[in-house]
């Protein structure tokens, strides 16, 4: 059985800002597997289809504006409750609530520049990754010290 796996997007503003080492880090030190990584400026088409769910809402467009402005770098992680361990290290939407030391409250302030995307759900993980990456970018491995992450 494959582990959990979500999708996490680093958005054009932390791209542009820099914050790709500081953000990764963060993944990388917490321990979980990094099993596919990608920068690309995504297409209108692929940001439509990542925020379908949005599409009703007066702020889609901007969405969509500011997702296809530059390059993202889009991640798969792998590990035990990954996605909700994910949302938790990122913290709220509106980074002026998110608790400090978390990735949004420690380095952002605006909601339509929070630099970073997690899914919030298994469905929505699956979904995500499905659409952002083909199964033979994803790489099945094992970390030689994993042993020293999860006893077997
Ligand atoms: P994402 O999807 O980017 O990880 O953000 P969240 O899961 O934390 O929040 P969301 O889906 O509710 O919002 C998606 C995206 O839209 C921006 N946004 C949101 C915005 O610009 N104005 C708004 O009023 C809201 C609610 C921020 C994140």
């Amino acid at each position: 059985m494959t582990a959990e796996r979500t999708f996490i997007a680093i958005k054009p503003d932390g791209v542009q800002r820099g914050l790709v080492g500081e953000v990764l880090g963060r993944f990388e030190r917490k321990g979980f597997k990094l099993v596919a990584l990608k920068q690309l400026i995504p297409s209108r088409d692929l940001a439509q289809e990542h925020y379908g769910v949005h599409r009703e809402r007066p702020f889609f467009d901007k969405l969509v504006n500011f997702i296809t402005s530059g390059p993202v770098i889009a991640m798969v992680w792998e590990g035990e409750g990954v996605i909700s361990n994910a949302r938790r290290m990122i913290g709220a939407t509106k980074p002026l609530e998110a608790d400090p030391g978390t990735i949004r409250g420690d380095l952002a302030i605006d909601i339509g520049r929070n630099v970073i995307h997690g899914s919030d759900a298994p469905e929505t993980a699956v979904f995500e990754i499905g659409l952002w990456f083909s199964a033979d970018e994803l790489s099945s491995w094992e970390p030689a010290d994993q042993i020293w992450r999860v006893e077997e």
